[in-house]
């Protein structure tokens, strides 16, 4: 496993540091806490993902084995950076993540604008280790920083009227090459319904690997709905709005047939065009088979009790 560390912090400063919450140093302790801090001072860590399908916890050390951090970071899907899988790690560096505000607004009573480094400070992150799979049948194991995106919803508290959740990706041509072009429909945007997105599994992640989010990662915050396919975590968000009906969604809004609004993990519904019965984990070599709800069913099939889901995928 490979947690990066940053050399400017001392062993005898770690601790301590944590209690206020500043941001660089708390990524420096986070680091070099480890695993002994993902045990001990981290109560949140989950490793559903490598439950086998009967939902017996089956967790082998091969199983549970981090992504390595390089291939986290430099296999992406961002097309606001190009359409490749190397292209983010090539040209996110364009990005420019400070000063980074979020707007939340719609159906709640306190709309708010928050700045990025304030989230930090009122949110601590903490880590939780999720598996994010992509619709293309690859997954990967990733140690993620964040908040449970709730919490940000709880401050500024829904109306009654509410009952989805729509994101949105900064649009900036000048800094995202990759919306120079009509790949897709800029801004990239993204929804949730309401209790989907209050689920404490839904996070909102602002670092990985004990750092703060590499751009190509979708800096400097992300969601992270670790039971859909990865197409619904959206990257670099500037924008959080509540509605009363369900927003539309970019890939779904572009094919309809391929991408639905819910985008949950589900062996049983092929894609049109390829099988999602199994997934390769990104650095294995051998395939294996795809659990539904990417390995979380016991956390969050009761959402969805009642619909059918090969109709609702
Ligand atoms: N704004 C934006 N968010 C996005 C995408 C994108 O192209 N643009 N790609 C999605 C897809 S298809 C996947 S699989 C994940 C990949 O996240 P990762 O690069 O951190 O692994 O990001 C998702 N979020
Ligand atoms: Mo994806």
């Amino acid at each position: 496993m490979l947690i990066k560390r940053p050399d400017d912090i001392e062993a005898s400063e770690i601790t301590e540091e944590r209690d206020y919450w500043d941001r660089r140093r708390f990524i420096g302790a986070t680091a070099a806490a480890g695993v002994a801090l993902a045990a001990a001072a981290v109560p949140s860590v989950l490793v559903a993902c490598n439950r086998a399908a009967s939902g017996s916890e089956r967790r082998t050390s091969e199983d549970d084995e981090l992504t390595p951090y390089d291939d986290v970071t430099s296999y992406n899907n961002f097309y606001e950076f190009g359409t490749g899988k190397d292209d983010p790690k090539k040209r996110a560096h364009m990005l420019r993540t400070r000063p980074w505000t979020v707007v939340v607004e719609g159906e709640v009573h306190r709309p708010g604008t928050f700045d990025i480094d304030e989230l930090w400070s009122r949110f601590p992150p903490e880590e939780r280790i999720y598996c994010l799979r992509c619709v293309e049948a690859w997954s990967m194991v990733i140690p993620w920083l964040g908040f449970p995106l709730k919490d940000l919803l709880g401050a500024v508290e829904p109306t009654s009227h509410a009952k989805f959740v729509e994101f949105t990706t900064l649009h900036d041509p000048e800094q995202m090459p990759g919306q120079r072009r009509d790949v897709l429909p800029w801004p990239y945007v993204e929804g949730l319904r309401l209790d989907e997105a209050m689920h404490p599994l839904t996070l909102m992640a602002v670092g990985l690997y004990g750092e703060e989010l590499p751009n190509q990662n979708g800096a400097p915050i992300r969601l992270i709905v670790p039971w859909k396919y990865g197409f619904k975590s959206v990257k670099s968000i500037v924008r959080i709005r509540l509605t009363r009906t369900q927003p539309a969604t970019t890939w779904n809004f572009v094919l309809p047939r391929e991408y639905g609004f819910y985008a949950n993990v589900n062996p049983e519904v092929d894609h049109p065009r390829w099988s999602q019965a199994r997934e390769r984990r990104i650095g294995h070599l051998f395939k294996r088979p795809t659990l539904p709800f990417n390995g979380y069913a016991e956390q969050v099939a009761g959402l969805y009790d009642g619909m059918d889901l090969g109709r609702y995928y």
